[in-house]
């Protein structure tokens, strides 16, 4: 579905390339930018599979008069691929989603997840620095980067990696403040803590715990198997931190900020709450699988967000409570179950403009 034009609002009409676009984030930024009036340009990897299904509902047939929506295939490991795609599609902003973005996986393939997580980044920014064109870049930097500094975490707290996902993400993070002072690209780092949807990646422990969930209520599961449930983490609503991407690109001067809840609850607190939302005890069909524990671990996030309130503006509406309830009611019902229905409700009550489609 492409927004007609009448709802564009006030906002000039620019052009925005997304990597990533197929995962959480990027399907719910490009669904922001369409509706903002933007043109979107997404890069997709060839797979076997079909990978759309998070974007499957905005896209339409390229032949379409007034299409705004547009994939191209490529790899974050191939530079002369992405060189060609931002030389062809001359965006105004680029959003840099796309990584090896799994915590654990990132020990099993550090090598894989160092290039992807971060050298990417100076593929991206060497096209950026030759580009006659000024384009402004968003870096999806990560509250993994602080791993062991006491929280709460914020723009000045040093980085302490506890991952080869964190370490590349660190990489990352400077070059893109390199790029910033060295050559005066407008690039930004949005240090983002976790944010969870109805469209995470199944093996995040968030959406892990929702989907089993359900299959127990729905008699497909007996035992869910999890890592450290003493990990503490600030989890807001992956819809609310799209729409800080889009403010940090709109400054008049390119800065870094940390967005989060300010809130931090551990893995046992999820489970908790979202099993008694459903009306059950988790603790008849958790158990602990130690192939699940990290070698190095983040044991305590949680974001100081004094910044990007002052600066962006932006406070979040859903926090944690929120945001389980939100989580369960989708799976629920994607599970053919019906949900207690606090979440729905919630949603409705909070966004009274929903740019994005309902999962
Ligand atoms: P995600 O759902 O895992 O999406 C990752 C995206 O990157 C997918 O579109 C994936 O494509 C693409 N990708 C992976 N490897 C690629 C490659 N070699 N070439 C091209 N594309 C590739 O991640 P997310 O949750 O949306 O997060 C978006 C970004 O923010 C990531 O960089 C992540 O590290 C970062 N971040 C996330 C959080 C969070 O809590 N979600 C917090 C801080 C930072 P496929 O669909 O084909 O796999
Ligand atoms: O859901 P997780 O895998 O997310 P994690 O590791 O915090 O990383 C996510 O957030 C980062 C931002 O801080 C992003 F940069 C990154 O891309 C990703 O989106 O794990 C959360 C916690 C961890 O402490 C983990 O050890 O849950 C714990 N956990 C316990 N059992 C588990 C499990 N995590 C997963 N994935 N699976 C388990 O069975």
């Amino acid at each position: 579905m492409i927004l007609e034009k009448a709802s564009y609002g006030a906002c000039e009409l620019k052009t925005a390339l997304i990597t990533g676009i197929t995962g959480q984030d990027g399907s719910y930024l490009a669904e922001f930018l369409l509706h903002k009036g933007y043109t979107v340009h997404g890069i997709i990897r060839r797979a076997s599979t079909f990978n759309t299904a998070r974007i499957d509902h905005i896209l339409v047939d390229p032949h379409t008069e007034g299409t705004r929506l547009f994939l191209h295939y490529g790899d974050l490991s191939d530079s002369e691929q992405l060189s060609n795609i931002i030389y062809n599609v001359r965006p105004e902003e680029v959003y840099h989603l796309g990584a090896q973005s799994h915590v654990r996986v990132s020990f099993d393939i550090p090598e894989y997840t160092g290039s992807i997580a971060g050298l990417a980044t100076t593929r991206i920014l060497e096209m950026l620095r030759r580009s006659e064109k000024k384009i402004r870049f968003y870096q999806a930097s990560s509250s993994e980067m602080f791993g062991n500094s006491p929280p709460p975490q914020n723009e000045r707290t040093p980085f302490q990696p506890r991952s080869p996902y964190a370490c590349a993400k660190a990489y990352s993070f400077w070059m893109t403040a390199n790029y910033r002072e060295g050559y005066g690209i407008y690039a930004v780092n949005g240090i983002l803590f976790n944010h969870e949807s109805p469209r995470r990646g199944e093996i995040f422990v968030t959406r892990k715990i929702t989907r089993a969930l359900t299959n127990i209520l729905g008699g497909k599961q007996k035992v869910l198997y999890l890592g450290n449930l003493d990990a503490r983490r600030d989890w807001g609503f992956a819809v609310e931190y799209v729409e800080a991407m889009w403010k940090m690109l709109q400054l008049d001067r390119a800065e870094d900020f940390v967005i989060g809840t300010g809130e931090q609850h551990s893995v046992k607190e999820f489970l908790d709450l979202a099993f008694a939302y459903a009306g059950l005890n988790y603790r008849e069909y958790v158990k602990i699988d130690p192939r699940y524990y990290r070698p190095t671990e983040a044991d305590s996030l949680v974001a100081d967000t004094t910044k990007a309130e002052d600066k962006l503006d932006w406070n979040p509406r859903i926090k944690f409570e929120e945001l389980v309830k939100i989580m369960v009611d989708a799976e629920m019902r994607d599970g053919g179950l019906s949900p207690p229905g606090e979440g729905d409700k919630l949603l409705a009550s909070k966004f009274p403009v929903r740019w994005w489609n309902s999962d």
